[in-house]
């Protein structure tokens, strides 16, 4: 049987002091089988980028991992990746940032993660790229003479040509991305985005089944939502809520009802904006003052990046004043918590919440969306309140739908959500169930790798 070799920026090895907070590791689980081989960052930065990767195999699984030098890291992680593709992938056109020095970074990290991984190929392994960080490096494999068959995913949206064009180098990184064999994306919005850049800046036109040729190979452009293993969590969700830190949070609440938000803090998830929300609910429905806590948990993340720290200080100023302005005595209306907590505590405090608000101004998915559905009692469900941007919407049109630039309209659903009666809830409930159960994390992996294994056999001269 073919091995799986997955390869991301991060590699979520066990036992990792410092692991990143993120849906990629979550949603791989499933694919990542004993056998596989997982390639990519450590997460440690030296004075130069290693050319030979550290082994460690637990649990049957081999993690190899590259240090990262400290130009590198600033050129290709801080710079082209999370300055310049992620604020454009996120529709952030404000936010972008190119410089020509990070882009050549960014090139050569996936070349030097081509050279240290080429070795460690076996002959019929299937290769399986994550994200923005490495939309290249299916070309510098074939550079090397990989012919294995290698796919790609992307965990962010993807941007029309409008958009996509105002990258310096777009037409480049098309063509470099165009050495898979497969490409995925979260929902059909983006699949279609993206087949239209082919056609924008590429000059070819993707058949009906997002299908096209590119030197002599065939690529094929496919939809494959990333879920959750929905049976584990909800185990997870009904252990925890008897637990002690969600019976503390219970009891801490008085009777009130919870409502809970769980991010990275990334300027896509929407938080001040939340936050301005929650003062308008409080503000034009006073009936919810001293009846509703709001716990928002956000996770640190990509702190050395100054509209990061910027978004921390601004969170941090609007959470004071709502505090400040309608705390009483007995009474704060929002708990923030700015650490990572575990998975298996959130799915507690989420089985728990009364609402479930999930407004970011974009989102690939959102798993977190998917987590509050899974951990919900059917019987008496909470209701989730969601973006009509994030990916995750297109599945779970029974939830609250909002514009999340709108602080009002969250703000009425969130009213609407908290005053819903239970057999309105019950049947949103079911229905988003049902959908999270039909593209779990496992059909995910199926679906891609399904993908990936019917492949024709790539020819091995590309010119
Ligand atoms: P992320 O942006 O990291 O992922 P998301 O899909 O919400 O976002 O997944 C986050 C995961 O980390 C969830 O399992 C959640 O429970 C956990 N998490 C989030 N905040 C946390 C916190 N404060 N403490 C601890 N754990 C926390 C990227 C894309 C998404 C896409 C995923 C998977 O941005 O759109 O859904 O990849 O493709």
């Amino acid at each position: 049987m073919a091995r799986l070799v997955i390869v991301s920026n991060r590699v979520p090895v066990p036992g990792d002091r410092n692991p990143a907070a993120g849906g990629l590791a979550v949603a791989l689980a499933d694919a990542i089988t004993p056998g596989s081989l997982w390639f990519g960052w450590s997460g440690a930065r030296a004075t130069a980028t290693a050319t030979r990767p550290e082994i460690r195999t637990v649990a049957g699984i081999t993690f190899a991992t590259l240090d990262l030098g400290e130009t590198d890291y600033r050129r290709y992680y801080s710079g082209f990746a999370n300055s310049t593709l992620y604020p454009l992938l996120l529709f952030r056109l404000g936010l972008v940032s190119f410089r020509k020095e990070d882009y050549v970074g960014y090139r050569a990290v996936n070349r030097a993660f081509a050279a240290a991984l080429a070795p460690l190929l076996l002959p019929d392994d299937i290769i399986w790229i994550h994200d923005y960080h490495l939309l290249p490096l299916g070309l510098e494999l074939r550079a090397l003479g990989v012919t294995q068959r290698i796919g790609f995913f992307l965990h962010t949206p993807f941007v029309p040509p409008a958009l996509f064009s105002v990258l310096p180098r777009a037409a480049e990184l098309l063509e470099a991305l165009c050495a898979c064999d497969v490409i995925g994306f979260h929902t059909e919005d983006y699949r279609a985005a993206f087949c239209d850049c082919v056609t924008a800046i590429l000059g070819i036109r993707p058949n009906a089944d997002g299908g096209f040729l590119h030197r002599k190979r065939l690529v094929q452009v496919i939809v494959a939502p990333v879920g959750i293993d929905v049976g584990s969590f909800t185990a997870s969700a009904t252990r925890a809520a008897t637990g002690a830190a969600t019976t503390g949070l219970v009891q801490s609440l008085g009777g009130r009802q919870l409502a809970v938000s769980v991010d990275r803090l990334d300027y896509a998830k929407g938080l001040p904006n939340r936050i301005h929300a929650l003062d308008h609910l409080l503000s034009r429905y006073p009936t919810h003052r001293k009846r509703i806590t709001f716990l928002q948990i956000a996770a640190p993340s990509r702190e050395e990046l100054g509209h990061y720290r910027g978004l921390r200080r601004e969170l941090d100023r609007a959470v004071g004043d709502i505090n400040g302005r309608y705390s009483e005595p007995d009474w704060t209306p929002i708990r923030h918590i700015t650490r990572p907590v575990r998975r298996t505590t959130l799915a507690g405090f989420h089985r728990r919440a009364s609402l479930g608000v999930v407004t970011p101004f974009r989102d690939g998915m959102n798993l977190v969306a998917k987590e509050y559905v899974a951990a919900q009692n059917p019987a008496d469900p909470g209701v989730l309140v969601l973006s009509r941007f994030a990916g995750a919407a297109e599945e779970l049109g029974d939830a609250l739908i909002v514009n999340p630039y709108d602080a009002e309209e969250i703000a009425e659903a969130m009213h609407r959500g908290l005053l819903m009666p239970l057999e309105e809830r019950q049947a949103r409930h079911a229905a988003m169930l049902a959908r999270i159960r039909a593209s779990s994390a496992n059909r995910f992996c199926e679906r891609f790798l399904a993908a990936l294994d019917g492949a024709p056999e790539p020819t091995p001269e590309v010119s």
